[in-house]
């Protein structure tokens, strides 16, 4: 009996603890699940004069992973090994030649996609360049990335080399599909004897000059050190710049990147180009006698962004090999930067992400044309918001299973109510079968108590992991 009301003791206590967890768990992925994790919602519906209306915000795609959308091409295009075979020397033993490349067999050849497949398999798969044949003439190889459209970075970009670290690199971007092309960081063993630069290390850099090009000689060490293989592009530490050192004060970023263009335009590229220039010789002197000791190859890329939307899209689609934005608040184009046809009311412009956290959404408006353009629901705007239907296929849509009625209301399943049946009504016992079939397992914020659902998931969780003796 004793041993009955501890448990139930114990039981209830680590409900109120899954509570509290979930409850802040979901106020803070509300608020802010990630760093520019907000601004993901492009419109919300309002009652405004008593009547349903849309509410604006700016918005902009979920950072991902934008290797998955990219082409690589090579300069010079014959540069990759393979082709005739070739016997490779490690740099730290030259008697040790047991790496063969060669591009007719699937084990040994080292193409350059495998620079953008899933790693954490072992071995690692990687591109290998030719060795340095030619020396004295330099070995030097471009690896072009497209995106065909413009993206916007978020994190630090980590090339992961399977060789030595080259002693000089070069990253540079354009903005312009290739047409004309920007130093974003050097990389050399010695940046005076490579590029005429002073060293510097991104945490060198103040706010004021945080667009500054520097020079780092903090990834070119001679020698292949085992875990000594990444070469980075500090992305996030620029952000830190502005936005503190773990980026807490994203509003001073976003604020800054609102007012200033130079700023927006330095983490925006549609290429970028790594301008390998010469390779790791682990010595001063270069071994004439054994120059398969000497090559580029490279395991893993990472490139982690968005697509860019001027604020005016919250998501980004993949289609037929193209990236484009699905342009929100009367907006069109790859990155929604003109105005519809029939909705250039007032100039274009770029959503804000001022105020913060919900920003502006500067949507284009309705020329001014008397009645030669019908209205419709995803047209709607301020000036004709007065004959707006409830429910569309476009723009609204009824939730929980309603059925849209003439584009006037929406007929809700029993237990919902609403004008989208967006609410859930429910009482007693019901509200379990109710909440559990909610697409979001959190609670709108004015009801962040635990729904009954979890509660009696409890039990069953306890008992899957031998846990109901408590
Ligand atoms: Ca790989």
């Amino acid at each position: 009996m004793r041993h009955q009301k501890k448990g139930a003791t114990m039981y209830l206590l680590l409900v109120f603890v899954l509570q509290a967890l979930w409850v802040s768990w979901c106020h803070a992925t509300q608020h802010y699940p990630a760093s520019w994790g907000h601004y993901d919602v492009c419109k919300s519906q309002v009652y405004a004069e008593d009547r349903l209306a849309w509410h604006y915000m700016a918005c902009q795609p979920e950072a991902t992973d934008m290797t998955k959308y990219l082409t690589v091409s090579l300069d010079p295009p014959n540069i990759t090994c393979g082709d005739p075979p070739e016997m490779y020397c490690a740099l730290e033993n030259p008697y040790m030649c047991n790496n063969e490349c060669d591009a007719d067999t699937e084990e040994l050849a080292h193409p350059p996609e495998l620079m953008f497949d899933s790693e954490g398999r072992n071995p690692t798969t990687f591109w290998q360049s030719t060795s340095w044949k030619k020396y004295p003439k330099p070995l030097q190889v471009n690896i072009t990335l497209s995106w065909n459209k413009t993206i916007e970075l978020t994190d630090d970009i980590v090339l992961t080399f399977e060789s030595g670290r080259p002693e000089q690199l070069v990253l540079e971007k354009s903005l312009d599909y290739g047409r004309t092309w920007q130093p974003y960081q050097f990389y050399a063993s010695d940046c005076l004897d490579a590029f005429t630069m002073e060293p510097k290390a991104v945490h060198q850099l103040n706010p004021s000059t945080m667009l500054e090009i520097i020079c780092t000689e903090a990834y070119s060490t001679g020698y292949v050190w085992k875990y000594d293989k990444t070469v980075r592009f500090e992305i996030k530490d620029r952000f830190a710049l502005l936005a503190g050192p773990r980026l807490h004060n994203m509003a001073s970023l976003y604020g800054q990147l609102d007012t200033t263009k130079n700023l927006r335009d330095f983490f925006t590229l549609t290429d970028l180009r790594i301008r390998l220039l010469r390779p790791a010789t682990g010595a001063t002197m270069v071994d004439e006698n054994n120059l398969s000791r000497y090559f580029y190859a490279i395991s893993d890329i990472k490139v982690q962004g968005r697509c860019k939307c001027n604020l005016h899209a919250n998501s980004c689609v993949f289609d037929k090999g193209k990236l484009g934005c699905e342009c929100e608040h009367n907006t069109t184009g790859p990155d929604c930067a003109r105005c519809k046809r029939h909705y250039q009311g007032r100039a274009w412009s770029m959503g804000s992400y001022l105020p913060i956290p919900k920003g502006t959404a500067n949507i284009c408006i309705l020329n001014n044309l008397g009645t030669s353009v019908r209205p419709n629901a995803s047209s709607l705007g301020a000036a004709n918001r007065n004959q707006a239907r409830v429910c569309d296929n476009v723009l609204l849509r009824c939730q929980n299973g309603g059925v849209c009625h003439h584009h006037q209301r929406c007929q809700c399943l029993a237990g919902f109510g609403g004008i989208l049946c967006e609410k859930a009504q429910c009482q007693g016992d019901s509200c379990e079968d109710l909440q559990s079939s909610q697409p979001s397992l959190c609670p709108p914020p004015a009801a962040q108590t635990l729904p009954l659902a979890l509660l009696s998931l409890i039990p069953s969780l306890l008992a899957t992991r031998g846990l109901t003796s408590l």
